[in-house]
């Protein structure tokens, strides 16, 4: 889904009754929201209804979802020193109802679907506790980045200690997978990435609990794959600024690849859905390994009835 709540009617219904961080707070609304849209989608796998900025509030950062802005977080970095003032985070403590939106939603969902819990890269956190919020330019990460390296690595550090036991507490608590998620990644170059962001990914992802798979999601990736599948990942997910079989070669064959469509395609007919579906299932080849899904997350204008026509494609055309 992906923040894509907003196209399925049943989750606008329950979002016109209470609010975005309250639905968040409360485990049965979550499993409510998530295994509806799975179910209704007829998806292969389901991913936790939950947001990649809760974890900013027990970094002790004020965190609003506004209708117009998007969230807005307050109270955040602006001098180097303001690093020592974010707390240190016990998901346990502070995130337990997002632990026990994964087991409500576990419980409820058929049990060959697999639950996918998630989490935000350190970068992509980062960006938004420097920006406050969404950006265009990502120009205050990376000037704080750049001229105040050592207070960049003690965020990026004090990010990976509260990530990596949130990330295992969503397994211990039914997650079969996770996801994390580096959203914004793509506004670096690739030296920016090797040097601010791998690092830290990389910790993470090596914080996982083992034998659990991983999908490293990035968008604008394109210039730096190779540096990103790096930083780990059983599943690396790309967007549609790359062709998936290109990807896959300089990925390497040994790890599995996300994608790749263009989520605008879904606004456009079955037809031309179909179409681009066709294309990037053969450039995947049938080889195993491919996990078919879109680049981003569905745009909120998208028809619900184009979402399930692709999911029936995908599954037709790929049957063996
Ligand atoms: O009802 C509403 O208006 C809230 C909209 C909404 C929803 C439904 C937000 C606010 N988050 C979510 C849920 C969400 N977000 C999920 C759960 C599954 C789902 O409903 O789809 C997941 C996995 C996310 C992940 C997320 N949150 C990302 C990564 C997405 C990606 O594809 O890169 C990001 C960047 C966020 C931050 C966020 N939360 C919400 C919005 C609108 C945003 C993005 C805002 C921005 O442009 O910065």
């Amino acid at each position: 889904m992906r923040q894509a709540g907003r196209y399925i009617k049943e989750y606008r219904e329950i979002r016109a009754k209470v609010s975005f961080l309250d639905l968040c707070k409360d485990p049965n609304l979550c499993a409510e929201v998530a295994v509806t849209a799975q179910e209704k989608l007829g998806a292969d796998a389901a991913i936790l209804f939950s947001d990649l900025l809760l974890i900013l509030e027990p970094l002790g950062l004020g965190l609003q979802y506004t209708e117009n802005k998007g969230p807005v977080i307050t109270g955040g970095i602006t001098f180097p020193k303001d690093v020592d003032r974010l707390f240190e985070v016990d998901p346990e403590e502070s995130l337990d109802y997002v632990f026990k939106a994964v087991k409500k939603t576990r419980k409820h969902l058929a049990p060959e679907i697999p639950l996918i819990g998630f989490a935000g890269a350190p970068f992509t956190l980062a960006a938004y506790i420097l920006e406050g919020g969404s950006s265009r330019t990502f120009l205050k990460v990376r000037q704080f980045m750049h001229t105040e390296p050592s207070a960049w690595h003690g965020l990026m550090e004090k990010i990976c200690r509260a990530v990596i036991p949130y990330l295992n507490g969503q397994i211990r608590a039914g997650a079969d997978a996770v996801q994390l998620f580096d959203s914004w990644v793509g506004c670096l170059s690739p030296e920016e990435y090797r040097t601010y962001a791998l690092p830290y990914s990389r910790e993470v992802i090596e914080g996982i609990k083992k034998g659990t798979s991983v999908i490293h999601f990035g968008t604008g990736t394109g210039p730096f794959i190779e540096d990103f599948a790096e930083a780990g990942g059983t599943v690396i997910s790309v967007d549609h600024h790359v062709r998936l079989d290109q990807a896959w070669d300089r990925i390497g064959s040994g790890k599995g690849i996300q994608g790749n469509l263009d989520p605008e395609i879904l606004l456009e007919s079955v037809s031309a859905i179909r179409r681009a579906a066709k294309k990037i299932l053969k450039q995947a080849e049938g080889r195993p390994g491919h996990i078919f899904n879109l680049g981003h997350g569905v745009l909120p204008k998208t028809p619900i009835d184009h979402v399930i026509a692709l999911v029936e494609m995908v599954h037709e055309m790929s049957s063996r």
